[in-house]
């Protein structure tokens, strides 16, 4: 995978190996040898994956794995990715800031439409609280019958569901409106994610608390030091709005939101709030910072959108795409995500010449309400220039706009709910870039 990432990145030929990389070299030569004279080999030859000691894996020999029993159970207890897939990983911003805000999941090196926990983006406005779930607590007041306080132990006892929903930051790819990324996918585009999550549907747990007549919106309060809060209409809550524990089968991450968090599925990222604490049922909205100074989408005409919940249809190609470099002509499949804030995805378009010519992808079923879905297209690259775009339509019929349309619309000032036609460039010599069409 090194070259692979060397080629992402576009950083240099790594320097001279240094005097410890040496000595792994020569470990691994000294391995492959031993190996090759049917000696014993060292159990730290495996580290070294260098080129020098390939041949002698490859068939007909007998590669150094199959000579002596690999390594034992419970090593380590929790497992971890193969040590060769160490570049696999979340990303902060190129550009160093005093305070990082965000890192993206790595799109380009993922398949399905699930995201491993370990990947799935991150954004804290305040850091990330060291919460213990037995002094967490969720309160429920305001417009109801009944106060509530929930500990974990009695949320747990709630009936549970399981749905795969999409995460997406409003301000994924706000940075397109501007001009083209010179990055990866995953820095143009990864505030972006997918799991299977558990939990308890909100309307099970309002009813615990009896919603009055009055009611109309709620506020939700997170426990780290941003106190992150907003407001969201009670149609949702009574909707689809969950409280979820559970990420991908196993508690959710701290990151994610540990041990409780809100998940308002297709709505805009910051409404999911994490480390939940409170749920304030009201009769309008709150009007908290998070919603009339910051997530308010400023339009040509100087005024603002506010309450724009819903994530638009978007879709993209996750390969081939920026950074990387094509190995070669021929057959290869194109492939990528889909996904929407109003309801299922029911068709992806791909086209190779920019735009002029669309033809219909294959999407991997299920195909679920607010959550990522595969899409997949037979592609033989001649060799010529190509420009590779996905277009994905919902089941509320929006189709995904170009660039031109969206900007021509909501002009170039908001920092929010960028979901234009992404454009990848595939030049003569393989190599894959970011370009405005
Ligand atoms: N309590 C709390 N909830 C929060 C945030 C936060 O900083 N604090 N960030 C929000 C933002 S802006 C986004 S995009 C999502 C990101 O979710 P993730 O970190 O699980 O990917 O969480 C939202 N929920
Ligand atoms: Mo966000």
């Amino acid at each position: 995978m090194d070259d692979v990432v060397r080629q992402e990145t576009g950083a240099p030929a790594p320097a001279p190996a240094s005097p410890r990389r040496r000595r792994f070299i020569a470990r691994g030569a000294a391995a492959s040898l031993a190996a090759a004279s049917g000696a014993a080999t060292l159990p730290g030859a495996v580290q070294a994956a260098a080129p020098e000691i390939l041949p002698d894996n490859l068939p007909p020999n007998v590669p150094q794995w199959m000579r002596e029993p690999g390594a034992g159970f419970l090593n380590p207890p929790y497992g971890l990715p193969s040590p060769f897939e160490k570049n696999v990983l979340r990303k902060l911003p190129d550009q160093p800031a005093a305070f990082p805000t965000a890192t993206r999941t790595p799109l380009q090196h993922l398949f399905g439409s699930t995201t491993p926990n370990g990947l799935f983006f991150e954004r804290h406005h305040a850091g990330v609280p060291a919460i213990d779930p037995a002094q967490h607590r969720l309160m429920v007041h305001g417009l109801v019958e009944r106060p509530l306080l929930l500990d974990m132990k009695t949320l747990l006892r709630f009936p549970a569901v399981s749905r795969s929903h999409f995460i997406e930051c409003s301000g994924n790819g706000s940075a397109e409106f501007k001009a083209p990324g010179r990055g990866t996918v995953q820095d143009i585009h990864g505030l972006l994610s997918g799991a299977e999550w558990t939990g308890v549907r909100l309307a099970d747990v309002l009813a615990e608390a009896g919603v009055l007549p009055a009611a109309r919106w709620l506020l939700a309060e997170g426990a780290d030091a941003a106190a992150m809060t907003r407001s969201f209409p009670l149609a949702k809550a009574l909707d689809d709005a969950l409280l979820v524990y559970g990420q991908n089968g196993e508690m959710l991450r701290p990151e994610q939101g540990y041990p409780l968090r809100l998940l308002l599925p297709g709505f805009e990222g910051n409404m999911s709030v994490k480390w939940l604490r409170r749920l304030k049922v009201g009769d309008a909205p709150f009007h908290t910072r998070e919603e009339t100074a910051k997530y308010t989408d400023l339009m040509p005409d100087g005024t603002a959108r506010q309450f724009t919940f819903r994530m638009g249809v978007k879709s993209l190609i996750t390969a081939p795409s920026a950074r990387q470099v094509l190995d070669g002509h021929g057959f290869r499949e194109i492939s990528g995500l889909a996904w929407s804030g109003h309801g299922r995805i029911t068709r992806v378009d791909v086209s190779v010449d920019g735009g002029r010519r669309w033809q219909a992808a294959a999407l991997d079923g299920p195909v679920q309400r607010h959550a990522l879905t595969r899409f997949r297209f037979p592609w033989r690259w001649t060799g010529q220039e190509a420009i590779l775009q996905s277009r994905a339509v919902d089941e509320a019929g929006n189709v995904q706009p170009t660039r031109d349309a969206l900007v021509g619309s909501v002009g170039r000032n908001s920092a929010y709910h960028y979901n234009a036609i992404q454009s990848w460039k595939v030049a003569a010599d393989g190599e894959v870039s970011n370009v405005h069409v």
